[in-house]
């Protein structure tokens, strides 16, 4: 029996794919990284800031310190956040507001448990930050999805024992995030085709998603 549902944040509730891809091209265009591509991109999503930093400089010829890569993942951080600024409720993505609203009515606790460390200001801009009941992100953890971390951080809050919670991905990393930490791994999109999903939908709009069925 389901008593509380983890939602990732981008991806699932906002899509904010296309301002990391941004973010991260300005960096790459700058460092002179001239092949960094949508596909390297891919490979970003729901990943942390500093893992998906990497991502971007293997394309590049030299090594760079420890301090060269925080002040260079601060640097897209600054660009991401300028476009943050612009997300309005209107970027709530399909099916979102709906989910929440029938999870609410059941009685059924909800949870934010995202790799971002903006997720208070992506909430904000979109209208939602005072729906959950916990909220659990990249500044609550050390370690990354596909580690479980930031889901259990996340079911602490709630006071809900994972095999009781559903957890809403759409990232490869984070549904085996979810099976490793004994949830209930529910795929929207990109990973809807991920075999270790008990649950999966296009979207949350998506009719496939029966929530009488996955909350039991
Ligand atoms: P930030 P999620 C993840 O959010 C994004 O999917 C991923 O692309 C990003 O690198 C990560 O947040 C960290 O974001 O730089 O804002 O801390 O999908 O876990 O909600
Ligand atoms: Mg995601």
């Amino acid at each position: 029996m389901i008593k509380a549902v983890i939602f990732d944040l981008d991806g699932v509730l906002v899509s904010t794919d296309e301002l990391h891809f941004q973010a991260w091209k300005t960096l790459a265009d700058e460092l002179g990284i001239t092949t960094f591509t949508r596909e390297d991109n891919l490979r970003q999503r729901g990943v942390s800031r500093m893992a998906s930093l990497e991502v971007v400089l293997e394309k590049s010829g030299r090594v760079y310190s420890d301090e060269e890569k925080l002040a260079l993942a601060d640097k897209k951080n600054t660009v991401y956040v300028e476009s943050i600024a612009r997300l309005t409720p209107s970027d709530v993505l399909p099916g979102a507001r709906e989910t929440l609203a029938l999870l609410r009515d059941r009685g059924i606790l909800t949870a934010i448990g995202s790799a971002s460390r903006n997720t208070p200001l992506i909430l904000e801009a979109i209208g939602i930050a005072d729906t959950f009941d916990a909220i659990a992100d990249g500044r609550d953890v050390t370690e990354s999805k596909p580690s479980p971390a930031v889901f259990l951080c996340a079911a602490r809050k709630l006071g809900v024992p994972p095999n009781e919670c559903a957890v809403v991905e759409d990232a490869d990393a984070g549904i085996e995030a979810a099976v490793r930490g004994g949830f209930v791994p529910v795929a929207v999109s990109a990973a809807r085709y991920n075999p270790n999903a008990k649950y999966s939908a296009q979207s949350l709009a998506d009719g496939a998603l029966d929530w009488d069925v996955i909350l039991g």
